[in-house]
């Protein structure tokens, strides 16, 4: 069995208490995780407080915060393949996938590696004579990153990324379920060099070890994702000290196509859009809504897609749907997808889990047209697509806006027009136009409405973990004037 330690202060230790990691494959213990306690994320915090204020870090200058940053991203590079190897084992998401991701890790450290030196404050034109005021962009302070088990590599990276970049300290709360791949990164910190206490990495439970993060008065910041009840409770948490907040939380994103759009191509998007990670993904395509003219034709092609797909091993390289991350997870889809069925949905294909062992579940197509079924309005997080159909482009908008959510959205059409409507008339902070589930580091991501706020990915981004500060200086040499007068 293998045996992790969480990382404080620029020390490897064993954290307070342990817990066993789960192997989604088969079902079985595999390793053993420090599960860190109040205790643990107080040292953290201070640890990261002390770094921010005192020894190497802030004296460093921007482009020398860069150049850390260039070799964490070397370092990521020369270790995708340990890293992908440890998520696939923690978190049962397929090998071809984590493979690719973490390679591409090592780029949105390199984006934000550029950025460092060009957080920029401004000289303002003020409206006073013998005056001269700039602001200055300060680093926001010590930022709490928690993220889940889903592509964890990737959701600290557009976190840790652009929090150094702008000088702030990090602590980073990996997910208990599946913290193998960050605690190993932490090693990679380490090795960069970066001073002890910039960046702490640890795990446990969220209603311990991250209420206690959160809640923390040295806590400046908090990045999350996750869920929106939990966001709901960061957020009430960072009402303790009034820590500013970034969520990015789950969707429920509809992925439209009307009766001109290249059908094999869409269909290979909406592929990609909800089985791709066995569904396990913030922005999944889990609405299919359709032009009721081709709904028949688009969903055969669909359903032999999704019957040919391979699922196996997630360290199989042919294999594409993997299992779930949990049985608890498995278990919520096995129940959703039940009741929808006994509310009148169709199952077009799939509809249980897998055989053997681990977590697994089929890929999934339930027609939900005119039926109220609890699989299109809840977040499943699993490989289940319900399908909606539309007659005019403004059935189209009101079904794909008929959510709370707001996170991302495709749009399937041949017509520049109806691209450029769609594009206005969709409230999500991404729509994808006949294409699905692209990111950059160059391109902002997030949400509108429960999907969160704030944006990860591009200059913004970096900007958030900054603060202002304005600089007033008087160059006239007479005294200052009458005090009683406000100029
Ligand atoms: O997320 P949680 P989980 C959605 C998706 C999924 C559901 C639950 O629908 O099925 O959320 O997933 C920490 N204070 N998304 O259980 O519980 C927790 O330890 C502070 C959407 O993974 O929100 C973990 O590190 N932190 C999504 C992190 O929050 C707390 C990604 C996320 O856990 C806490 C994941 C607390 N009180 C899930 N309680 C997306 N956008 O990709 C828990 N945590």
């Amino acid at each position: 069995m293998q045996s992790f330690e969480q990382y404080v202060d620029g020390a490897f230790e064993a954290g307070s208490a342990r817990f066993d990691s789960i192997d989604p494959a088969t079902g079985k213990v595999w390793a053993s995780m420090p599960e860190a306690r109040e205790a643990d994320v107080d040292r953290a915090v201070k640890a990261a407080e002390q770094a921010l204020r005192t020894g190497a870090w802030p004296a460093l200058t921007a482009t020398a915060r860069g150049k850390l940053l260039y070799k964490l991203a070397d370092l990521v590079q020369a270790n995708a393949a340990k890293l992908a190897e440890l998520e696939t084992r923690d978190t049962g998401k397929i090998i071809r996938e984590t493979a690719s991701q973490i390679a591409y890790v090592a780029d949105y450290y390199r984006y934000y590696a550029g950025l460092a030196d060009k957080i920029e404050g401004a000289t303002l034109p003020i409206d006073k004579a013998d005056m001269e005021v700039w602001t200055r962009r300060e680093p926001i302070g010590v930022v709490a990153a928690i993220v889940p088990w889903n592509s964890q590599l990737f959701l600290a990276a557009v976190k840790i990324g652009p929090a150094l970049a702008a000088g702030c300290t990090i602590v980073v709360k990996a997910s208990e379920d599946g913290p193998a791949p960050l605690l190993e990164f932490a090693r990679l910190v380490h090795e960069a060099g970066f001073p002890k206490g910039v960046v702490n990495i640890l795990t446990g439970f969220g209603p311990r070890c991250g209420s206690a993060l959160t809640k923390h008065p040295g806590v400046a910041h908090i990045a999350f994702t996750g869920g929106p009840s939990t966001a709901a409770q960061v957020v009430r948490n960072s009402a303790e000290n009034l820590a500013s907040t970034s969520l990015e939380l789950g969707g429920k994103s509809p992925f439209v196509v009307f009766a001109d759009a290249d059908l094999e191509s869409a269909a290979n998007a909406q592929v990609a859009g909800i089985f791709a990670a066995a569904g396990q993904s913030c922005v999944a395509g889990s609405r299919l809504i359709v032009e009721a003219s081709v709904k028949e034709r688009f969903l055969s092609l669909l359903k032999a897609k999704a019957e040919a797909i391979r699922i196996g091993t997630p360290f199989d390289v042919a294999t594409e749907v993997g299992p779930l991350c949990t049985r608890r997870q498995r278990d919520h889809i096995e129940k959703v997808v039940a009741a929808s069925v006994d509310a009148g949905a169709t199952l077009v294909t799939g509809g249980r889990a897998g055989d053997g062992e681990g977590f697994y579940y089929l890929p999934t197509i339930l027609d939900c047209d005119g039926v109220k079924a609890a699989s299109v309005e809840t977040e499943l997080f699993g490989p289940v697509l319900s399908v909606l159909s539309f007659n005019t482009e403004d059935e189209a908008v009101a079904l794909a806006n008929a959510t709370p959510y707001g996170l991302a959205s495709g749009v399937f059409t041949r017509s520049l027009g109806r691209a450029h409507r769609m594009v206005r008339r969709i409230r999500a902070g991404i729509v994808w136009i006949n294409t699905y589930r692209a990111v950059s580091p160059i391109a902002p991501f997030g949400g509108y409405g429960q999907s969160g706020h704030g944006r990860e990915g591009g200059l913004a981004a970096a900007l958030d973990y900054t603060r202002t500060k304005t600089v007033w200086l008087r160059t006239a040499d007479e005294p200052f004037p009458d005090p009683f007068v406000m100029r």
